[in-house]
């Protein structure tokens, strides 16, 4: 077993890899953006190291500034998590020619995964089929109006280097199929820097099912359990669990076998999962995601696994310890994911801010994974995931009101959550049925009942605390002399420690423009407020343009999706306080109507 481990993440997910890397003994080195300094996952860690940074790019997806850190600490592996690099072929390249182990499969399979067509082929040489569809590149909207005429309307078109539902379209008949492909096109050359499309048949109430998986090196693998992730919005899931609702034995067999399959065709090893559609009793290869999954801890509660160890273990070299017919599956899982977004009207806006109040539920068979304690800033530069809420019953019911009862016991202040939404859903007579499918969220429910939580405190600083500053000190250890860092509260003037005056401010200054409007306000009086803390993406009108009410006046990114910032009223752009890059707290006006 490995001594020393990088965990190459933040948030829950880095906090999940420590816990185990101490349970194994195994010494555990965290990495961290300028945000992230005094993180959770950083204080649990047994070693950290600045990448420096804010946005991931600067930070956690930077190549060259993690070898460095792989360097310096003798890290013998690396877990990637999820997101970031834990997909990245090129990535896992990199770090195996430094000697050290990728804690994933190999790259070809990370690589045969990611494009989707090949990732057909490759289910189809393992014998399992997609839905109906053509594994071949689109090149023209004959193609897609002949699939339609063969196997019937709608179709999908879908990108072939796509994912969560970018660069996808659903086709109803023959007339839109041009339009369609070009859209669909355009989109995927945008998102992914690929234009290549696919078609298939589109299934129009399917439930998402996925097969967990885990294989060594030694070419045995087994497959662990379904989940139902069909609760999502906006292709974000919101409830995961396990086993599915209404889904009987023999089609988990089979499903179980055809994951195996799949990862036997493409070689692979570590935890992964297998997504299936499942419609009128048959199930069809979607993709595979060659990574631990958020929604792995319900699959650990009903099998008793801890799926990190065994990543660790079969990345070690080491054969799993068991066979298939050694996996056991008791009683029912049920997974919250709790992000920092506003349900109300079930509009799910971003909500970053600092956590002024973070209580975690506790008692029997009750698991709270989350990467923030109370005081804890959530940024927009970063997912939205705060915690995941994981329950298990000895059934669905039990499960389910399990989760209920902690979702309620679980308080966080200074942001709003989902979870309002989350009790909405579990709440449902189509959610108790196990009735809902992928588009159930977003057509059937009803969250317009829902309402927004108290308004969050100013994001800057806490109780009027002053923001921190760095501070650069000279120590001395041991006789020998050092140049630490100090981040320090930013007020004036200090003497520091060693003797060196620290040049104190008057603290950051606050845009003019957030002080002159509170979130929300102003509405309608022409100012033209952004809702939430983000990046100006996109400004779309110009001083003088005459605007329409409910005109998009520019485009904010927080949280890694992108919103239009609405005029609230015709009239003339009088002043425009924004450009693209600008950042902007919740309130701030960018633009004036007149
Ligand atoms: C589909 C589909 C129906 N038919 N493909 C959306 C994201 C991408 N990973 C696959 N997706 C879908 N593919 C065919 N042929 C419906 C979806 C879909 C979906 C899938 C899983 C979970 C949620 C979803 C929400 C909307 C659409």
């Amino acid at each position: 077993m490995f001594g020393k481990v990088l965990v190459a993440n933040r948030g829950e997910i880095a906090v999940r890899v420590i816990r185990t890397c101490r349970e194994l003994g195994i010494t555990s080195v965290a990495v961290f953006s300028d945000l992230d300094r005094d993180a959770l996952h950083v204080r649990l860690a047994d070693e950290a190291y600045s990448l420096g940074g804010q946005t991931a790019a600067e930070s956690y997806l930077n190549t060259e500034a993690i070898l460095g850190v792989i360097k310096q600490s003798g890290a013998e592996a690396v877990h990637p998590g999820y997101g970031f690099f834990s997909e990245n072929a090129d990535f896992a390249r990199a770090i195996n020619a430094e000697g050290v182990t990728f804690v994933g499969p190999p790259p070809e399979a990370i690589e045969v995964m990611g494009d989707k067509i090949s990732s057909r082929l490759a289910a189809e040489k393992g014998g399992v089929a997609g839905v109906p569809g053509r594994s071949e590149v689109l090149t023209s909207g004959d193609e897609v109006i002949a699939f339609g005429e063969e196997f019937g309307w709608p179709v999908a078109i879908k990108a072939a280097y796509g994912g969560g539902g970018r660069g996808m379209r659903v086709v109803p008949s023959a007339d839109q199929a041009a339009s369609a492909l070009e859209s669909a096109q355009n989109e995927a050359l945008k998102g992914f820097g690929r234009s290549e499309c696919y078609v298939e048949r589109y299934l129009t109430w399917p439930r998402h099912i996925e097969m967990q998986v885990i294989g060594d090196t030694q070419g045995n693998t087994v497959w662990l359990g379904e989940r139902d992730c069909s609760c999502q919005r906006r292709h974000q899931k919101l409830i995961e669990e396990s086993p599915a609702p209404n889904f009987p034995d023999e089609i988990r067999q089979a499903m179980g076998a055809a994951a195996v399959d799949v990862s036997k065709a493409c070689g692979y090893y570590n935890a992964g999962t297998v997504e299936f559609l499942y419609q009128d009793g048959e199930f069809y290869f979607l993709e595979m995601n060659t990574r631990l999954q958020v929604e792995h801890p319900v699959t650990e509660f009903v099998t008793g696994l801890d799926l990190v160890e065994h990543q660790l273990r079969v990345a070690a070299g080491e054969p799993l310890p068991f066979t298939q017919d050694d996996i056991e599956r008791r009683g029912h899982s049920i997974e919250a994911r709790i992000n920092a977004e506003n349900p109300a009207k079930g509009r799910f806006l971003p909500s970053p801010g600092t956590i002024t109040k973070f209580v975690r539920a506790d008692g029997y068979a009750t698991r709270t994974d989350a990467g923030y304690e109370s005081g804890d800033t959530v940024s927009q530069y970063y997912d939205n995931l705060v915690a995941k809420l994981i329950v298990w019953g000895q059934d669905r019911e039990h499960a389910r009101r399990r989760l209920i009862r902690a979702l309620e016991e679980t308080e966080i202040e200074g942001i709003a959550t989902t979870i309002p939404a989350h009790l909405a859903i579990l709440e449902h007579p189509d959610f108790i049925n196990g009735e809902h499918s992928t588009k159930w969220v977003e057509e059937r429910l009803d969250l317009s009942q829902v309402e927004a939580p108290k308004a969050a405190p100013a994001p800057e600083t806490e109780d009027g605390e002053a923001p921190l500053v760095e501070r650069q000190v000279d120590v001395e250890v041991d006789g020998r002399r050092h140049r630490v860092r100090l981040w320090v509260p930013d007020v004036a003037p200090v003497v520091a420690a060693a003797g060196a005056v620290a040049q104190g401010g008057g603290g950051r200054p606050r845009p003019a423009a957030a002080a002159a409007a509170g979130a929300g306000g102003s509405a309608g009086a022409g100012q033209v407020a952004v809702p939430m803390q983000g990046t100006i993406v996109k400004v779309l009108v110009a001083q003088g343009d005459a605007v329409e009410a409910g005109q998009a006046v520019c485009v904010l990114e927080a949280m890694k999706m992108e919103n239009n910032v609405n005029a609230e009223k015709a009239g003339t752009i009088s002043e425009i306080r924004v450009k693209a890059g600008d950042t902007v707290s919740a309130g701030d006006i960018v633009a004036v109507i007149e």
